[in-house]
């Protein structure tokens, strides 16, 4: 799906138009993937446009940041005043956020350290990442013949630009063999995760997800899932998973800030079928909470006034 331009941008402190939002082609994150971002949301609520979890979002930029040695010259503050800002000039009622802070114009060569950090902030209007008719009746999914980077590789915490390279790997093997999405087993062959989603399945009634060590990011919709399930009384566990524990899932979905809550209906021809009670339960009150349908959770939303 192409863009859909804006009027703004926010570059570096400024609203700038959405077709002067352009770095030079030397930038060091273009050619070195240098960069750190972040992927929001702004749901339409009854009380105006609101951001889900917009501090936890910019607090995770900061920390990916710390691991590649960049200091992001703004405070989460500046960027949440920012977001608003953005979204407000924008008159959007609903969209994406990208934040992104990248090593720009300066030196070439592999070190980054003298090269300035650039941030902009960039929303647009964004659908069901997966398709409409993913969110309801689920996804064909595939263990990918790629592995995911491990701690030691590229660490899985920071959402690095660089690092999705891995990811259009994976997703491009698996869109040519016919499936949505791809799954992504770490270099000990555990599960990780998918190319932009945090993974669970249902077995005996239980939510399973791969722990942190086993790669995957720390989503921040798996969290919200987390706290979903305890406030439902929905067993979860943080476990190492195999191949075959996809292929004996009872119900398996998916989640990520794009891709929201997603069904799986298929993993390499074994079928799932229709999200089931577990999927359908979390799915549901997921859109409730962002769509602040769901009082108890309106700390999560920044209401954009
Ligand atoms: N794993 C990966 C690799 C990942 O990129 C994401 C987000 C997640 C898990 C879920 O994290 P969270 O959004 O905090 O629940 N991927 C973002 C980028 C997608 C894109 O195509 O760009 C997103 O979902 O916004």
């Amino acid at each position: 799906m192409p863009l859909q331009p804006v009027d703004v941008v926010w570059m570096n402190g400024k609203l700038v138009p959405w077709k002067d939002a352009t770095v030079h082609v030397l930038s060091h994150a273009l050619h070195y993937g240098t960069g750190v971002f972040e992927g929001i949301r702004c749901y339409e609520t009854e009380r105006g446009p609101a951001v889900f979890r917009l501090r936890d979002h910019l607090d995770r930029m900061v920390r990916s940041a710390r691991i590649f040695l960049m200091d992001i010259p703004y405070s989460v503050d500046d960027l949440v005043d920012a977001t608003h800002d953005l979204i407000r000039s924008n008159g959007l009622r609903s969209c994406y956020v990208r934040p992104i802070a990248i090593r720009g114009y300066g030196e070439m060569g592999v070190n980054p350290s003298n090269n300035p950090v650039e941030v902009s902030i960039a929303v647009w209007p964004w659908g069901a990442y997966l398709g409409d008719e993913a969110l309801e009746h689920g996804v064909r999914m595939t263990v990918s013949s790629w592995r995911r980077h491990d701690h030691n590789i590229i660490p899985p915490q920071a959402k690095v630009t660089g690092a999705y390279v891995n990811s259009a790997m994976a997703k491009v093997e698996a869109l040519h063999a016919g499936y949505d999405e791809a799954v992504m087993l770490n270099p000990e062959g555990y599960v990780s995760e998918a190319t932009g989603e945090n993974l669970f399945v249902i077995k005996d009634g239980v939510i399973l997800t791969p722990p942190l060590c086993a790669g995957p990011l720390a989503g921040i919709t798996r969290e919200t899932i987390k706290t979903i399930a305890a406030d439902l009384g929905i067993p979860f566990s943080e476990t190492l998973l195999t191949r075959a524990d996809l292929y004996l899932a009872e119900e398996m979905f998916c989640s990520g800030t794009a891709a929201e809550v997603t069904p799986v209906r298929e993993i390499d021809q074994r079928i799932i079928g229709e999200p089931g009670p577990v999927t359908t339960t979390i799915q549901q009150k997921f859109f409730a909470i962002v769509k602040g349908e769901d009082e108890k959770y309106h700390e999560w939303l920044d209401f954009i006034l």
